[in-house]
């Protein structure tokens, strides 16, 4: 297995153009903590779009690191196959980028053709990134097993390797070579060869893990335990929820995509009700296509999950929460098809609005502080019970021959005598048990 370390795309594609294998020692060219960056986007027509989307940038580079130093919105109809934003912009770009003095990067709020990086780069005089780049750039900063470190790898020679231009201060730092030089018509043949190889060599490593998952999940089929991924918007609360739940001790941080590599735990209710729990990578909007593809191992976790626990991050705007939600719903119907239970769950309720209007159905916990979890639990119960409701009854002694019709058609938790001969039983019921036996619901006290 290849070992990659913590390391950005930027590195590995210079190990790649170096022709060295030797991965352990190559220089780091990520974003480096601190750097100076300008954020730009496009905006055709959807200004609060383009404005969301670009503070979601801000967050993913300050993620990577980076800080940022000025935005730029752009209005056009459509982009400049040139150089995505007007020219008459990008030169204004430059004077910004040349008076401010500290600026090393510019990072573009949607995905971007190499040429058109390599012209922004002549325009600007900065290296020049794209959306996803970030992202991979963060994915790689973030990647902790073995695969969740091929899949980026695989990603970053697919997308981010024939847009890497050389320029910019982190990449001259390779000292002569890569920038200044560029290699020539027959080197780029040969380098293209070789990154062929390499992606076929690592797609074969991932096809092996990949087989080596599917019989874990056979083990577990054959263990009728149901299994429920939790899915959700990057920073929604998954991997909190999952440790309140059962104690995983994942790392859980107000960063993005701080969890790239799935974590099955078994959850064990106070009922007895098992099921295993995956924490799974957060969603974005526009994830990268090229995410999807390499993470596809790990995604498969949601198609072959039986419940979906859909966590949205209660505590933003109601536009947010909308919009997140709405991201979120796509990819799951994109990945595992609309036709599983889902549970929607709103977290961080401890810090929303208390005025915030929460749709009916929806499950408001507090991951953090524990509120709403026994709710949460009970339903999570239930649906691994196939919808079943959880119910008290009590039978009156001169009535506890009724109960032998519910346990034909319920399944029973527990069932004991009273002193007095009445008989209490607890179980999972359809909705027709609970009107047939309604009249022996037993609601406490
Ligand atoms: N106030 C509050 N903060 C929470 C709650 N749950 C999680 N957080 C915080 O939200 C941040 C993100 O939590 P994570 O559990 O890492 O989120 P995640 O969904 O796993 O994020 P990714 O792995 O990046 O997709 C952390 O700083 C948590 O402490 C909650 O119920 N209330
Ligand atoms: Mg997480």
């Amino acid at each position: 297995m290849s070992v990659i370390g913590q390391r950005s795309c930027a590195a590995l594609f210079s190990v790649f153009q170096k022709g060295s294998d030797d991965m352990q020692n190559s220089e780091n060219l990520k974003i480096e903590n601190g750097t100076r960056a300008v954020l730009v986007a496009l905006c055709t027509g959807d200004v609060q779009g383009a404005e969301t989307s670009l503070a979601e940038l801000e967050s993913l580079l300050a993620t990577a690191g980076g800080e940022a130093a000025a935005t730029v919105i752009q209005n056009l109809d459509k982009p400049n196959p040139k150089t995505y934003i007007g020219s008459g912009k990008a030169e204004e770009i430059a004077r910004l980028v040349e008076n401010d003095g500290g600026i090393d990067l510019a990072v573009f709020d949607n995905e971007l053709s190499p040429s058109q990086i390599a012209n922004l780069e002549e325009l600007i005089g900065v290296r020049v990134i794209d959306r996803t780049m970030l992202i991979l750039d963060i994915f790689a900063l973030h990647a902790v097993t073995g695969e969740g470190k091929l899949q980026v790898e695989i990603a970053c020679l697919r997308y981010t390797a024939p847009r890497l231009t050389g320029k910019g201060k982190e990449l001259s730092r390779l000292g002569g070579g890569i920038g200044t030089r560029g290699p020539g018509e027959s080197k780029l043949e040969s380098d293209r060869r070789h990154l062929k190889r390499r992606i076929a060599a690592l797609e074969e490593e991932i096809a092996e893990m990949e087989r080596t998952r599917r019989t874990k999940r056979a083990a577990r089929e054959k263990k009728a335990i149901k299994s429920a991924a939790i899915v959700g918007y990057t920073n929604s609360g998954k991997s909190t929820l999952l440790n309140r739940l059962t104690d995983a001790g994942i790392l859980a941080e107000n960063k993005l995509f701080a969890t790239l590599d799935p974590t099955t735990r078994l959850l064990t209710t106070e009922n007895g009700t098992e099921v295993l729990l995956t924490d799974t990578v957060g969603f974005i909007d526009r994830l990268p296509h090229h995410l999807v593809k390499a993470f596809k191992s790990t995604l498969d976790e949601l198609k072959y999950a039986d419940i979906i626990i859909h966590l949205t991050d209660g505590s933003e705007s109601a536009d947010e929460i909308q919009r997140k939600a709405a991201v979120t719903d796509s990819l799951i119907d994109e990945l595992c098809g609309g036709d599983k239970p889902l549970l929607r769950v709103y977290n961080k309720m401890d810090a929303a609005d208390p005025q915030q209007l929460v749709p009916a159905g929806v499950i408001e916990i507090s991951a953090k502080t524990g509120k709403g979890v026994p709710e949460f639990l009970q339903r999570l119960e239930e649906t691994v019970r196939g919808g079943k409701r959880r119910a008290d009854f009590l039978f009156p002694a001169a009535e506890a021959g009724k109960a032998s019709a519910l346990y034909a058609s319920a399944e029973v938790e527990s069932s004991g005598y009273n002193d007095d001969g009445s008989l209490s039983v607890v179980a999972y019921c359809e909705e027709k048990d609970l009107g047939r036996f309604a009249k022996y619901l037993h609601t406490g006290g």
